[in-house]
């Protein structure tokens, strides 16, 4: 990662933490920006209850001094942070590029607000853009599902460690499929079509997550585009 960009990843976690002093159950993503945003705002973070949403995360947090939460203890969230792979000005997103957005899902669907921090290089006029989308798969399926989503026209590639047969098992257990959709299928579609596949266990669309996106660019400005009002505002009458 370059220094620009760090830095960007950096001031654009600054801001998010504005957003924590009301919170008291954490949620955290997974991926190097998660990382950059544990390390900088570790201060406000050490009182909080935090829930990882993979054993990275909990390893990162934990290598800091921080002890997240078994997710299975854990209801319902006030906030939940995490990156993404590609944004669009909707804010919709892709992810999974960590294989972790199963829970990632889970963790957002679960929280009162939903904030993720991108750098400017990840914000595109439309998603996806050039990177596949990663579907989890349960293991024993894959060669099903694979023939599935080829015969629907999807470009199918199983996630494999370089020079393995294997897949890549996420921490649910699953196989990790990267796929490109049809050209012209919405990408609405295309997420309705992976929910209805037996053997899927979830994909990297996010669509109506992001209440809140905070986007850090290299010239050291922070943008924060807000699509959804946290919980009290929209409580508040007139509202
Ligand atoms: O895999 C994921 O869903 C991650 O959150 C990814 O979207 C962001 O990872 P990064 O911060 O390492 O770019």
């Amino acid at each position: 990662m370059s220094e620009a960009l760090e830095a960007a990843r950096r001031a654009a976690a600054m801001r998010v933490a504005e957003y924590l002093d009301a919170a008291r159950v954490v949620g955290l993503g997974t991926g190097s920006t998660v990382e950059v945003f544990l390390k900088t705002v570790y201060d406000k973070l050490t009182d909080k209850t935090l829930v990882a949403s993979s054993i990275d995360t909990a390893l990162a947090a934990k290598s800091l001094g921080l002890s997240p939460v078994d997710p299975v203890t854990v209801e319902r969230l006030d906030i939940y942070i995490d990156s993404a792979d590609e944004v669009d000005p909707l804010g919709r997103m892709i992810k999974g590029g960590g294989g972790a957005m199963t829970m990632e899902k889970v963790l957002a669907s679960a929280s009162d607000l939903r904030v993720f921090i991108v750098d400017e290089l990840k914000v595109f006029p439309r998603v996806p853009h050039g990177r596949p989308i990663p579907v989890e798969v349960v293991p024993q399926a894959v060669s099903i599902v694979k023939r599935r989503l080829e015969d629907a026209g999807f470009g199918c590639r199983l996630r494999v460690p370089q020079g393995k047969r294997l897949p890549v098992i996420t921490d649910l257990g699953g196989a990790v499929i990267d796929v490109e959709p049809p050209e012209h299928m919405e990408l609405e579609r295309v997420a309705g079509f992976l929910e209805r596949l037996p053997g899927v266990i979830g994909h990297g669309i996010f669509i109506g997550y992001a209440d809140v996106l905070v986007i850090g660019r290299s010239d050291g400005r922070v943008e924060v585009v807000t699509y959804r009002r946290p919980r009290e505002e929209r409580a508040s009458p007139g509202s």
